[in-house]
């Protein structure tokens, strides 16, 4: 398994961190959000999902990834 940890822009309720993580696990990932910190911490499996696939689930939502 690896590990990354994204700062995402825009998440500003709790409703926001349950889209992301939502996001973050149809692609097969674990996406835990920390809001205050507005980090994103993701494991996910290499053979599986690429940090790519994450990102671009978080941005298909309307947040951004920076
Ligand atoms: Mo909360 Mo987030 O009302 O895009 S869902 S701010």
């Amino acid at each position: 398994m690896a590990n990354a940890v994204l700062k995402v822009e825009g998440m500003t309720c709790g409703h926001c961190v349950s889209a992301v993580e939502k996001a973050v696990g149809q692609t097969g990932a674990v996406g835990k959000v920390d809001l205050a910190s507005k980090k994103v911490s993701v494991e996910y499996d290499e053979g599986k999902v690429t940090i790519e696939a994450v990102k671009a689930a978080i941005e298909d939502q309307g947040y951004d990834v920076v």
